[in-house]
């Protein structure tokens, strides 16, 4: 599984704070503590807040930058935002996301492109969020055109069906779970898979627990990839555990230990 750490993001008060008073300190610990759990890139996201997000996120990702050379992922509804964080970013990127629009198609795939950067695609497009599993299959099959189109490689595509907050979609979950399977068969050679896994839990009491079972459930299904919290220790060892027992790992009584990524 690869772990896209979640925490930095504008939409946090501590992080909001940090990119508002420009307080490197904050944001670099943020960092670490992700990578230090087993984040292998970090979700780099200015937030609803920022009134430069231009600025902003280059500002961001050249603090992260300075104690980590993990990949980052550009977290931006915006084309402008993604390509200012291009700019400055040094190690592979990870563009997040493309909608299956073709006006953000047209202008993203290309710039992924030219900076090498791996890209997640939205199954979601300018009428809305779908309702069904049809219907996340048909944006994608969409995405995937548009990607062969220009001849970007569908390996370096990272399709998320988006998840939805079980307390006010819960007739969705089997349809999402099920898109991450079906999304694989649509080409050959086919599709990543990733899930911003804290959304399924928005809401609810029981977060923590919500977010290990649909990710147990989700990875059962085929997922390559989530945007998570790291720092929940239970949810890395669920994590873990599900690719111990799809048998993507040998066994041994440590194994815990012996995959926790340092
Ligand atoms: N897919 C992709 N990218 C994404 C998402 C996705 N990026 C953003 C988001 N969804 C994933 N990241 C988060 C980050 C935080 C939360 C949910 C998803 C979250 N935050 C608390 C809340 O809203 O309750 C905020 C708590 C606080 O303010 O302190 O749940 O789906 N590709």
């Amino acid at each position: 599984m690869f772990i896209i750490g979640e925490l930095i993001n504008g939409m946090y008060a501590n992080i909001g704070r940090a990119i508002k008073e420009k307080n490197k300190a904050i944001v670099q610990k943020c960092a670490l503590e992700q990578v230090n759990s087993g984040a292998d890139a970090l979700d780099v996201n200015c937030g609803p807040a920022s009134h430069n997000p231009l600025s902003d996120i280059q500002w961001l990702i050249e603090t992260i930058q300075e104690v980590t050379d993990k990949p980052l992922a550009l977290d931006s509804s915006k084309i402008e935002v993604i390509e200012s964080g291009l700019k400055v970013i040094k190690n592979k990127p990870i563009i997040n996301s493309t909608t299956a629009d073709s006006q953000k198609l047209e202008k993203l795939i290309p710039l992924a492109k030219k900076y090498q950067a791996k890209l997640i695609g939205l199954t979601i497009s300018s009428k809305g969020i779908p309702q069904n599993k049809d219907q996340r299959l048909e944006l994608a099959a969409l995405i995937i055109a548009a990607c062969i189109d220009h001849d970007f490689s569908v390996e370096d595509l990272y399709l998320d069906p988006i998840v939805l907050p079980v307390n006010v979609a819960q007739a969705q979950m089997k349809d999402i779970l099920e898109s991450i399977k079906e999304f694989k068969i649509i080409s050959e050679p086919c599709p990543k898979t990733i899930v911003g896994l804290s959304n399924v839990s928005q809401g609810t009491n029981t977060r923590s627990l919500i977010n290990r079972t649909f990710l147990v459930m989700a990875i059962a299904n085929g997922l390559d990839a989530a945007i998570l919290d790291p720092l929940d220790s239970e949810l890395i060892d669920a994590a873990i555990t599900a690719d111990l027992i799809l048998n993507k790992q040998i066994y041994c009584n440590s194994y815990l230990q012996a995959y926790r990524k340092k």
